[in-house]
């Protein structure tokens, strides 16, 4: 049974790539250059770039170091460019993305400003018809969304935004041309990674700041500068080591795991390792000080305690830091924040912090914001409220399968993948960083070259053997999704409410979505299943779609 008609085409590809960020880049090189296929990318906005073409907010920076921020599939460019902050900025990792696409004469493949808009799969040519806002139709052999996780920016609805007599902004839509505070009476919502990157930049710039914070954060110091020319070229002298480490740790980063407890040194041992990696930065504070402050709660709460004393020391105003202090989530429950003077920033005397946890915000007013608490006048309102994370962007548009099937459908309860890569019911699709891979839970550009390469080299298997479709097995997508559970429960995870459970987005279902098991363990999961002959995969005609109960 086919539901929808099929429109009328006006090209015939072997692949359509959704997206020109890291992803989408680096899966049209793969195609093209690699497999000689005719392949096309739609882009929603006029250049390349993804996430870093559109989060242009002050203070944008990747919290992964650059040197490992960057694709490792190419030797000549790991040699080539040259990274100038510890951790990159948004213009860097945009320029980054740029050269890729030079270097690789990849912009002819790419139409810009261009959203696909509904993507319908053809029983009878076992073909994917996709639509463009633009008006476009083409049909492809496969569809591959490269769409990243955290695209579809969510401004809260809160009443009276319609009437606010001052300009306001969401971090993930950024106007190109910037926006100037100087003299100006600014609001931000929101204490994310992105407030707390913004926070402190545009403190420096705006009269005055207010802060509204609904739930306080744990965030390390960054301990962000320009890098070391000495380092770099060290790096780049044993950049495979690098990469074989990253590849196969637990977060795609080459750092040197703890082997020690938390729990099995004594107080005063347990301080200064806690104060060493507090001083050094980053990621290492939780990777690099004990094994088991991700997974043992008692182990957490002497990392969690370290940090709520820091707070406390930092923030000179004993009321405000009290505010800053997080209780009702374990450190690493919420995605972990690096900062660069964060809890510094509200010792200025022109920022304002306002707890809108226990005083909610009620409306927006014409002149900025009232709480239950109290009205602030504000002449810019700063939303870093973040994303409607993993599923938003594929639900927005209409994607269906075999027999009609709505991927909104199929993704009622909360989104289900066998590895994150594909989906039952919709064959020929693959995901690139999908729900259900590690992606936001480690470093993008590991995670993404991993699925591009394990995608071209399943769309090579299919194309060598004349099968004109592979579809993700529902039996072994019910048991990864189920694996993919298992392994959140054993972790501080499901102690927040976070964008990783849907938990941001009024209405979304609560399930947690990225695996948590780690890069090493995933990537060995996903060459054991080609070793084994694409298992899970049906290649071939596909049984019955299994479809929820009606009326769920
Ligand atoms: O968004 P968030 P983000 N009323 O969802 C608050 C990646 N990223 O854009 O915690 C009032 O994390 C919300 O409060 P609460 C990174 O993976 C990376 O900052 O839900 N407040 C929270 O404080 C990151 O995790 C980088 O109680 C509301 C904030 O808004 C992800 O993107 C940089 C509200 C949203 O925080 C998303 O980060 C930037 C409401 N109705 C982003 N709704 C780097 O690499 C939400 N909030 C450094």
């Amino acid at each position: 049974m086919t539901a929808t008609p099929t429109p009328a085409t006006t090209a015939e590809l072997d692949a359509l790539v959704i997206g020109a960020g890291f992803s989408g880049l680096y899966m049209l090189h793969r195609l093209r250059d690699l497999l000689g296929l005719d392949v096309r990318v739609y882009e929603a906005g006029d250049g390349v770039g993804g996430t870093w073409y559109w989060n242009r907010y002050p203070g944008a920076r990747c919290d992964s170091e650059s040197y490992v921020y960057c694709f490792s599939f190419d030797r000549e460019l790991l040699q080539e460019w040259q990274w100038s902050g510890k951790y990159p900025e948004q213009p860097e990792i945009l320029g980054y993305l740029n050269h890729v696409a030079d270097r690789f004469d990849l912009r002819r493949n790419i139409h810009f400003r261009t959203r696909v808009t509904a993507a319908r799969f053809d029983e009878a040519s076992g073909c994917w018809d996709v639509e463009t806002d633009a008006g476009e139709r083409v049909r492809a052999r496969f569809l591959i969304t490269a769409i990243g996780c955290l695209s579809a920016a969510q401004v809260p609805s809160i009443p009276g935004l319609d009437r606010f007599e001052g300009s306001w902004y969401h971090t993930g839509q950024w106007p190109h041309e910037g926006v100037d505070f100087t003299g100006k009476r600014v609001g931000v919502i929101g204490t994310g990674s992105s407030g707390v990157q913004s926070i402190p930049v545009i403190a420096r710039q705006a009269q005055h700041l207010t802060v509204f914070q609904r739930t306080p954060q744990f965030t390390i110091p960054a301990r962000h500068g320009t890098v070391d020319r000495a380092f770099l070229d060290d790096v780049k002298s044993r950049y495979d080591a690098i990469w074989d480490q990253s590849k196969h740790s637990r977060a795609g980063f080459p750092y040197e795991v703890s082997e020690r407890s938390a729990l099995e040194v004594d107080d005063e041992e347990r301080e200064a390792i806690y104060e060493d990696s507090w001083q050094r930065g980053g990621f290492r504070f939780l990777y690099g000080s004990f094994k088991d402050v991700g997974l043992d709660r008692r182990a957490n709460d002497t990392a969690s305690e370290f940090i709520r004393r820091k707070i406390r020391e930092i923030v000179k105003d004993p009321e405000t830091a009290e505010k800053l202090v997080p209780t009702d989530h374990p450190l690493g429950s919420k995605r972990t924040l690096i900062d660069t003077d964060y809890f510094e920033t509200y010792n200025r005397a022109n920022v304002t912090l306002v707890d809108i946890r226990h005083a909610p915000i009620v409306e927006i007013t014409a002149k900025g914001i009232r709480t239950e608490g109290a009205e602030y006048e504000l002449d810019v309102i700063v939303f870093a409220t973040g994303f409607d994370a993993m599923t938003g962007s594929f639900l927005k548009m209409d994607i269906r399968g075999r027999e009609g099937l709505a991927l909104r459908e199929a993704w009622a309860e909360g989104p289900k993948t066998y590895l994150g890569l594909a989906t039952a019911g919709f064959p020929n699709l693959f995901m690139i960083t999908g729900p259900g891979s590690p992606s936001v839970l480690s470093n993008m550009p590991v995670s993404i070259e991993q699925h591009v390469e394990w995608i071209a080299d399943a769309v090579a298997y299919v194309r060598e053997r004349g099968v004109e479709r592979i579809e993700a097995d529902a039996v072994a997508q019910a048991a990864w999704v189920q694996h993919v559970n298992e392994i959140a429960n054993l972790t501080m995870f499901p102690l927040a409410n976070s964008w990783y459970l849907g938990a941001n987005i009024p209405g979304k279902p609560r399930v947690f979505m990225p695996y948590a098991g780690g890069v090493d363990a995933y990537r060995e999961r996903c060459d054991e299943v080609v070793a084994n002959g694409y298992e899970g995969f049906v290649l071939g005609a596909s049984a019955p779609v299994e479809r929820a109960a009606a009326g769920s």
